[in-house]
């Protein structure tokens, strides 16, 4: 095999696609050498921002006085809305987000000035000197209170099929219910950043720990009143951003790109955790309300839903989560007569944004829920109704919108998993323990998942790619999307490799840079493989051609007789190896390189019906959840966790697996214990880890079996492979339905537990109590 020079022999021979290669970076995330934005060098004179916050959920600006933040030590200027010589904007769709507040604030937390000092603390002690005199208005601090007022982000969605009020009338049996399920901060361990360098002839460019580079040079150049070729935005990778990094990291740009515009000085904007929670928005927390008519074996006839989320002051991404939460709602089930609506109330909080399942974790948990109470009501397991309700494989298959699901796996996938967690028998045994136990109580539940995969936006559904093949035979390879530490980059490169026939070793993926590709989607909707891997492997393939084209010049055949693999290129009886191919390419003028794009097929959707083909497939998966409570405390333990998971024809499978593990503890966080808690005045009290807590080390359960389920994409994907990075969060429900499960047990299972989410000891102990109360 022939190596490029300096390779450590550990990286080398790895393969190409479909093997579970380890992360590109893990040698430097494990060694502390992995450069994020905060280690890049400084530049000399580099300045530091820190935002002054409004304490107000909801008031007039009086006036604003800044001389003592200016007197401040260290203090070189502070900026507002007036410095602004563009727009006064970071909205990502609708122009509804000031970068800083003007005339109003919106939120408690809400930036309004920007202090810029010659260090990051007396930036930060500085922007707390701000007097501000306010006029207070009234706020809305809940989605309840939002709902009563009709103060809406934008006309609630509405999706119909069937009659299904009459569906509910005509049906045996019916109920009606409640519940709500909390929002969920990022959490991200590298906090929003932006390093802003002012370069000659006014442009700009900026470090930006962002999941879209493109919406971040447009906004820069809006609020700036430049054309997007004076501002580059880069971004080699992030220590994560769970959808946090999609639209939210704009405003901290656009401050950092302000002041160094301004003062002709780089400027770093760093936030402390703290802030970063005051100031960017969450998951969406939802309130369901719901009517269900049914049948004694637990078909559902009919089923109506109302679905109302907090939005936050401003509209972000609210309306595709609203959007993806209403095409969610059916998860793996076949819902003949069904009412949707889909809501996003106006309050006084963060700008709630982006998080991993961007809605869909919303939508499903809500018809799993009402499947949950059917099977409590009918005296059956909740997996036979579940069963009973799924999704059908030639007919009973047309989504309430309309597409027709063709790759349905969930009957195979679930018998799969019933069998190898040993369900039934478990089930039995969680029965007797019950019975012989008074006050600790363990429950299980099997939840499956069905996630559909695309931008819910189809011009979004796009992507494109540089490959550079060097002289010397190592290959460059550059795309649109970002590394937050999903294994992105190393996909692409095995992708590449894969495509050229040669290892690994010989390709690497570079920095996210908006003067390499342009106009690029956001790295999410997990389509970040599906869409830069094909126009990766597009790239590849037109130099393929050329090379092709060369060989076939030079020794006759065709273009299809000549292969790539096992570093070489083979013609009939003759072979090059890699390097000769690309020395004798380059000698003889061969393009060395090429671009890719891609745009995903087949996509359709109107945004007024509501009905198209908003994906282009779907992603399955299931998992069992055991777990034991404490019936006097509330107290749990997670006992064990089966994990049956789709991800297609695994590119790599060690990715995938940790991308299924991550997404499972992450959701069980939002579902269990991460819980936000706004006070009267509506300021968010939970703003530190000292009091929201998320999953750590011990939280994970001791037997935590996780695979991948043999498939193959029907559609024609990347190697068939399907996307991984969010619909694993639904397999997080099984927690919380096992949790629901053990709880009801305390009234032998007669009655429906009130558990919102998260569910924590006091919820569960609550839960508890009330129902022994209507025992
Ligand atoms: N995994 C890590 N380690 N860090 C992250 O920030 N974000 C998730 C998911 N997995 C995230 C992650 C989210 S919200 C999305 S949309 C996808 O990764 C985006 O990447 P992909 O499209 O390449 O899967
Ligand atoms: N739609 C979607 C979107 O399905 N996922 C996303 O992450 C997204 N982001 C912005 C706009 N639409
Ligand atoms: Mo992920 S929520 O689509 O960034």
């Amino acid at each position: 095999m022939n190596k490029p020079a300096n390779l450590p022999e550990s990286r080398l021979s790895q393969g190409a696609a479909g093997r579970a290669v380890t992360h590109e970076s893990a040698h430097l995330h494990v060694s502390g050498e992995a450069t994020y934005i905060d280690d890049v060098p400084e530049l000399q004179g580099t300045l530091y921002a820190a935002l002054g916050m409004s304490q107000q959920a909801h008031a007039r600006i009086l006036s604003i006085d800044l001389s003592e933040v200016l007197a401040a030590p260290g203090v070189v200027a502070v900026l507002t809305a007036a410095d602004i010589p563009g727009a006064n904007d970071c909205g990502p769709i609708v122009h509804d987000d000031p970068i800083l507040a003007e005339g109003v604030v919106q939120y408690i937390g809400q930036p309004i000035f920007a202090v810029i000092a010659d260090t990051y603390h007396a930036a930060r002690r500085a922007a707390r000197l701000g007097s501000i005199a306010y006029e207070a208005l009234p706020a809305i601090l809940t989605p309840e209170q939002a709902k009563q007022q009709g103060a809406f982000l934008f006309p609630p969605l509405h999706l119909r099929r069937g009659e299904a009020e009459q569906a509910i009338g005509g049906a045996e049996h019916r109920l009606k219910g409640e519940f709500s399920i909390g929002g969920q901060e990022q959490f991200y361990l590298e906090g929003q950043i932006s390093y802003a360098m002012p370069k000659e002839d006014n442009g700009m460019h900026v470090l930006c720990s962002t999941q879209h580079p493109t919406e971040m040079q447009n906004l820069i150049a809006h609020c700036l009143n430049l054309p997007n070729h004076q501002v580059k935005v880069e971004i080699r990778r992030m220590g994560g951003a769970f959808g946090g990094k999609e639209s939210q990291s704009g405003l901290f740009a656009c401050v950092a790109a302000l002041a160094a515009a301004r003062l002709k000085r780089p400027v770093k904007v760093r936030l402390d955790r703290d802030d970063d929670m005051m100031i960017t928005g969450k998951r969406h927390c939802f309130n369901y309300e719901y009517e269900a008519g049914f049948e004694p074996d637990g078909l559902i006839r009919g089923v109506t839903v109302e679905m109302c989320s907090r939005g936050g002051f401003s509209t972000d991404l609210s309306g595709p989560v609203a959007t993806r939460a209403l095409c969610h709602f059916d998860n793996a089930y076949f819902l003949s007569d069904v009412d949707i609506r889909s809501m996003a109330g106006k309050t006084n909080t963060q700008s709630n944004t982006a998080f991993r399942g961007f809605g869909a974790p919303q939508g499903a948990i809500a018809i799993e829920y009402i499947i949950d109470d059917i099977a409590r009501e009918l005296g059956l397991d909740p997996l036979d109704v579940r069963k009973r309700n799924f999704y059908g494989k030639l007919e009973r298959n047309i989504t309430p919108y309309g597409m027709t699901v063709e790759d349905n796996v969930i009957h195979e996938l679930v018998a799969e998993l019933e069998q190898t967690s040993d369900y039934r028998a478990r089930r039995q045994a969680v029965l007797a323990f019950n019975q012989d136990n008074a006050v600790l109580k363990k429950g299980l539940a099997l939840t499956p998942l069905k996630f559909g995969i695309s931008f819910n936006v189809v011009h979004f559904n796009q992507a494109g790619a540089l490959v550079h093949i060097y002289t010397d035979g190592s290959v460059l390879v550059n795309h649109g999307g970002t590394e937050m530490g999903q294994g992105l980059n190393t996909k692409i490169a095995q992708i590449v490799a894969n495509e050229l026939g040669i290892d690994l070793s010989w390709v690497r993926s570079t920095a996210t840079d908006t003067s390499k590709v342009p106009n690029t989607s956001a790295t999410a909707a997990s389509s970040g493989t599906d869409l830069n891997g094909k126009a990766a492997q597009d790239a590849a393939r037109q130099i393929k051609v050329r090379l092709s084209q060369m060989l076939v010049d030079r020794y006759g055949g065709t273009l299809d007789d000549v292969s790539y693999a096992d570093n070489q290129a083979c013609l009939h009886e003759h072979r090059l190896s890699w390097p000769d191919l690309v020395r004798t390419a380059y000698e003889r003028r061969v393009q060395l390189w090429s671009d890719g794009f891609y745009a995903t097929p087949k996509l359709n959707w109107d945004r007024e019906t509501l009905k198209g083909r908003p994906f282009f497939y779907f992603s399955y998966g299931a998992a069992v959840s055991e777990v034991q409570i404490d019936s006097l405390t509330g107290e749990w333990k997670l006992l064990r966790v089966d994990v049956l998971h789709d991800a297609g024809k695994s590119i790599n499978p060690a990715l995938d697996i940790g991308q299924v593990e991550g997404a499972f503890i992450q959701a069980m966080g939002w579902l269990t214990t991460e819980e936000l808690w706004w006070n009267n005045a509506g300021k968010l009290m939970t703003h530190a880890p000292s009091t929201y807590k998320i999953p750590a080390v011990n939280d994970c359960p001791d037997d935590f079996n996780v695979k991948l389920f043999n498939n193959r994409n029907a559609e024609d994907t990347i190697f068939r492979s399907k996307a991984v990075g969010e619909p694993p969060m639904l397999l997080a429900f099984s927690v919380f339905f096992a949790l629901r499960d053990a709880i009801a047990s305390v009234a032998q299972y007669t009655l429906n537990p009130p558990l919102n989410g998260p569910a924590t000891s006091e919820r569960i102990l609550q839960a508890i109590t009330a129902i022994r109360g209507l025992q």
